[in-house]
Parts: structure tokens; C-alpha cells; sequence
């Protein structure tokens, strides 16, 4: 077998937004999505992790963007995608509803959407809307990597420590989580991200030969004429 080819996470480039799922690209290949409270750190995530410092815009003006962001990488059909920031507290209800429904519509429908990478501010785990998004993940059984970021604001030890807290309260709940430390400004974390995703684009593409038919009905299948 071929050894699987990795896409590298520098060659990320913004692909397309999308407001709702009806506008996201065509449903194809893999899709890794980030999510998080407005202001979790997100944005510095994905920038970190991609080592591209402008590539989602990070802002000090939480829940601006309102937009699903698509971004394409080196290797065909893999893609990241950096969904809306939740919680923004200085907007309407109803808005604050309605960016909810296109954030669980996205993640219940898009089948091609094969892991999430949830961004928490090590300082606030597990806030209650981090906690419903969890429920979901768990409900789809969509593998989830909780990026715990922030944690150079903490000692080792106390960031260690709400890792194990956070882990706890995982546990037992059904599906696929992963916790790491992070942090945007220190540079922790990255790898640990980097091989989450890996394991999810790695497939991507490997077994296209083997799918396809190699005896497609041609002339030089056909039978002679008589
Ligand atoms: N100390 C520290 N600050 C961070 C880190 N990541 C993000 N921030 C800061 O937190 C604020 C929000 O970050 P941003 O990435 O825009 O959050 P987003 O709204 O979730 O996309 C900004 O002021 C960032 O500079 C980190 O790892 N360490
Ligand atoms: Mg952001």
C-alpha cells in the first residue's frame, strides 16, 4: 500500500464563506472544522497551527465574523474550516439563536465535516454552550479535539490539572474526545493539533484507484463483431 499523503497545514488558503449550510462548497471529501466561544481563541488557533499569521482574522472585536470560512489545503478535497464564535453576548437573542441553528445545521448535516476541533479558554472550560456543543459531538459521534488555549496564562501545573477536570467530565460520554494544551502565543499545542488532523486526512483519496471500475466496457472489451 502507498504511504498516505498529508497535506501541510502551511499551504492553507482561504477558500470561500458560507452563511448557511445551503451555500457551503459542494459536499466532498474531508472537511475539520474549528469552533469555539467568541473570544475563546480560535482564530489565534488557526492561525498558529497553520502558521500563517493573517489567515482567520483575529480579532479583538469578538463576534464580528459571522461567517462560516473555508480554507484549502495542499492536498485535493481536504479542507479546515473555522466556524462562527458562539456566546457573543452584545447581540440580540434572536440573532444569537439564529448563528446557533446554522452552527448545528452545519454540524448535523455536512457529512463530509469527519472531525472538530473544539477551541476552549483554559480559563472557562466547559461553558454551557461548549457543554451543548459536546452533547452534540457526542450525539453524532463526531471526534472532537478540545484545544484547551490560553494555558500560557496558567502555571504547568494548573493548566494540567483543568485538563484532568475537563477530562473527567468527558468521560463516559459517548464518541471520541481528545483534550490538549494550547497556546497560541507560546506555541504549545501545535503538533498535537497537526496529528488529530492528520489522522482524518491521511485516508483521504487512498483508496480512489480500487474504487473506480478498471474494466469499463470499451472497444477493446467488446466482442468481435461476428
Ligand atoms: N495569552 C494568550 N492570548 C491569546 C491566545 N490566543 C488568543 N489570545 C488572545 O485572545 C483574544 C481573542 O483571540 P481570537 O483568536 O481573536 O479569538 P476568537 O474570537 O475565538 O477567534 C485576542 O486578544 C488574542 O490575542 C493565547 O494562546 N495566549
Ligand atoms: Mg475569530
Amino acid at each position: 500500500m502507498n504511504e498516505p499523503v498529508l497535506p501541510s497545514y502551511q499551504s492553507a488558503r482561504f477558500l470561500t464563506s458560507a452563511q448557511h449550510l445551503g451555500q457551503c462548497p459542494p459536499e466532498s471529501g474531508c472537511e475539520i472544522a474549528f469552533a469555539g466561544r467568541s473570544n475563546a481563541g480560535k482564530s489565534s488557533a488557526i492561525n498558529a497551527i497553520t502558521r500563517n499569521g493573517g489567515l482567520a482574522r483575529s480579532s479583538k472585536t469578538p463576534g464580528r465574523t459571522q461567517l462560516i470560512n473555508f480554507f484549502s489545503l495542499n492536498k485535493a478535497d481536504c479542507r479546515l474550516v473555522d466556524l462562527p464564535g458562539y456566546g457573543y453576548a452584545k447581540v440580540s437573542k434572536e440573532l444569537q439563536e439564529r448563528w446557533q441553528r446554522d452552527l448545528h445545521q452545519y454540524l448535523e448535516q455536512r457529512l463530509c465535516l469527519h472531525a472538530l476541533i473544539l477551541v476552549m479558554d483554559i480559563r472557562h472550560p466547559l461553558t454551557p454552550l461548549d457543554s451543548q456543543l459536546v452533547s452534540w459531538c457526542s450525539k453524532r459521534r463526531l471526534p472532537t479535539l478540545i484545544l484547551l488555549t490560553k494555558s500560557d496564562k496558567l502555571s504547568r501545573n494548573a493548566a494540567r490539572q483543568t485538563q484532568l477536570q475537563v477530562e473527567k467530565q468527558l468521560k463516559g460520554k459517548p464518541g471520541h474526545f481528545k483534550t490538549a494544551l494550547f497556546s497560541a502565543t507560546g506555541k504549545i499545542g501545535i503538533e498535537a493539533a497537526q496529528a488529530f488532523m492528520d489522522e482524518f486526512f491521511a485516508p483521504i483519496g487512498q483508496q480512489s484507484s480500487e474504487l473506480t471500475n478498471p474494466t469499463e466496457p470499451g472497444a477493446d472489451n467488446a466482442p468481435d463483431a461476428p
